[in-house]
């Protein structure tokens, strides 16, 4: 497992590790992996994007987005095993295989590059991307108050030095920019979109910034019940669901909601394990086992997708 040199899928990487990574996966497996540079952060790092699937760009598509937040180390660590486990398992897993056949994974490992550069060099406990804010010493926006979804609602993300700082105006920061950018180029093809935080056991859909229900709650309601409960077959590791603002807390100017309001009428945030005895500092022994029940639950939503 913990071979020297070999990624390892049960330790926390870090952005040169899984910048490696990437290239290798797309080496390993070039007929189901490219790698796409969907643009740069503030302090000129890479925004690598993960296509993988054997279909062209006309299939349906579901993008996924890991490490928004840069404390939340078990986020990218999920897309990173997701990524491992679709190509280990094309062409033995029935339904891997189907889904890649007929689907394609836009796999975005790390959303905040700089910001978990920082958690891993300066500050464990960092969330925010590390750009600079006029009038104020306090650094960073958070990328997940910064779409445009309602941006402008809520007072308490106007403080800079806030750990939820909206930022200047929607879509100011090149990462959100560039997310929003590569998702509207797809719009056509992508069916869903899922967001990976921790911690709190929770799979949350829209809307965050009014307590009102989306058209097709139902739907979502309905989905969410069923990956929860299939999550909870491997390890009985139990998570809540519903929509954020009621289930979890209001928010504004999150990439869940702006998702949905393009168009994309499945959009689901996953926030991992645990429930707060370790929160962020998830230890390494608890990563394969989060991932392995969290892969279950993905997968159930991609067939949904699939056949919806
Ligand atoms: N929680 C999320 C946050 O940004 C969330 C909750 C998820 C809100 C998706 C809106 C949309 O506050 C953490 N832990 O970051
Ligand atoms: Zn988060």
């Amino acid at each position: 497992e913990d071979i020297p040199g070999r990624h390892s899928y049960a330790k926390y990487n870090n952005w040169d590790k899984i910048v490696a990574w990437t290239e290798k996966m797309v080496h390993k497996h070039p007929d189901m992996v490219s790698r796409i540079k969907i643009g740069t952060t503030v302090e000129d790092n890479p925004l690598y994007v993960l296509k993988v699937g054997k279909g062209d760009e006309r299939r349906k598509a579901i993008f996924m987005d890991c490490g928004i937040h840069a404390r939340e180390w078990i986020s990218p660590a999920f897309c990173q095993w997701f990524v491992y486990q679709a190509t280990k398992t094309y062409g033995k897993n029935k339904i891997m295989t189907k889904l890649l056949d007929r689907m394609n994974f836009y796999v975005l490992p790390v959303f905040n590059v700089d910001g978990y550069i920082w958690s891993w060099t300066q500050n464990r406990m960092w969330r925010k991307n590390r750009s600079k804010n006029q009038n104020s010493k306090c650094i960073g926006t958070d990328l997940n108050r910064n779409f445009n979804a309602s941006w402008n609602s809520f007072q308490n993300t106007k403080n800079p030095c806030a750990n939820i700082y909206r930022g200047p105006k929607p879509e100011s920061e090149k990462e959100t920019k560039a997310v929003t950018d590569f998702i509207r180029s797809h719009l056509k093809s992508i069916k869903a979109y899922i967001t990976f935080h921790s911690y709190s056991q929770m799979l949350l859909f829209p809307y965050g910034y009014t307590s009102k229900l989306p058209p097709n709650h139902e739907d979502l309601d309905k989905v969410a019940k069923i990956s929860t409960d299939v999550l909870a077959t491997r390890y009985e590791t139990r998570y809540i669901y519903g929509p954020i603002a009621s289930t979890y807390y209001p928010t504004s100017g999150s990439s869940l909601d702006w998702a949905y309001n393009v168009g994309i009428k499945h959009t689901f945030a996953f926030e991992l394990r645990d429930k707060g005895k370790y929160g962020f500092l998830l230890p390494e022994s608890l990563i394969k086992s989060t991932c392995k029940e969290t892969l279950l639950a993905v997968k159930f939503i991609a067939k949904y997708i699939l056949k919806h």
